[in-house]
């Protein structure tokens, strides 16, 4: 059984529900388990930064898929809830990427794990943390407390959820 991290991000439409129906369908992919989610932050826009605030999270999974067939549930999650890409770093209404997966490094065209900018974004390692406290950076070998440091700035609790469950049942 493998160990992924994904982060989501939503900063446009109802965000709290494209986050919630990401969530959904992961869980109704088989052979794949929502296991835990971090808490829902509210984070300043990082890259380009004149638009709307984001709500991330990230979600541990487990699974016996690969790391690329994970890479399309992915992409078609994000697909089926209506994403235009329009540019880079730009507004989206769900985006959802892969952290880790167990502590591989994958570097291919089309995928590369760990995600080539996690230690770089507060809006990724202070949900990360949540659920994995003591883990280290799996190319760079340093812990990701340590990048967090220095990146949290811009990152707000939006709110506190007690599991998976209640999170896809949460009302708006
Ligand atoms: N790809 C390669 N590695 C991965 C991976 N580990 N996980 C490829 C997912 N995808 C991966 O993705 C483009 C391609 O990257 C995929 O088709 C896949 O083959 P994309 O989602 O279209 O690209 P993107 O997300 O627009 O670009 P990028 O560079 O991945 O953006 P980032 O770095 O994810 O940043 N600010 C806040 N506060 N919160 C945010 O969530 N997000 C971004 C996007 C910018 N600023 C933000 C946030
Ligand atoms: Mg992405």
């Amino acid at each position: 059984m493998n160990t992924a991290y994904l982060s989501l991000g939503s900063n446009l439409g109802g965000r709290l529900e494209m986050l919630q129906d990401a969530v959904r369908m992961l869980q109704q992919q088989a052979d794949l388990e929502v296991t835990r989610i971090s808490s829902i932050y509210e984070t300043d826009p990082v890259g380009y930064t004149d638009q709307a605030a984001f709500l991330n999270m990230v979600v541990e999974i487990k699974s016996k898929l690969s790391a690329k067939e994970i890479l399309t549930i992915c992409l078609e999650t994000e697909q089926n809830l209506g994403r235009i890409r329009e540019f880079r770093w730009g507004p989206r209404c769900i985006d959802l990427d892969i952290l880790l997966y167990n502590n591989d490094n994958i570097e291919s065209s089309k995928l590369t794990i760990p995600h080539p900018r996690m230690h770089e974004r507060g809006f990724v390692l202070v949900p990360l943390l949540e659920l994995v406290a003591d883990s280290i950076h799996p190319v760079t070998g340093v812990p990701f407390w340590k990048y967090e440091e220095v990146q949290k700035e811009g990152v707000r609790v939006w709110k506190v959820i007690a599991g998976v469950d209640a999170f896809v049942h949460l009302e708006n």
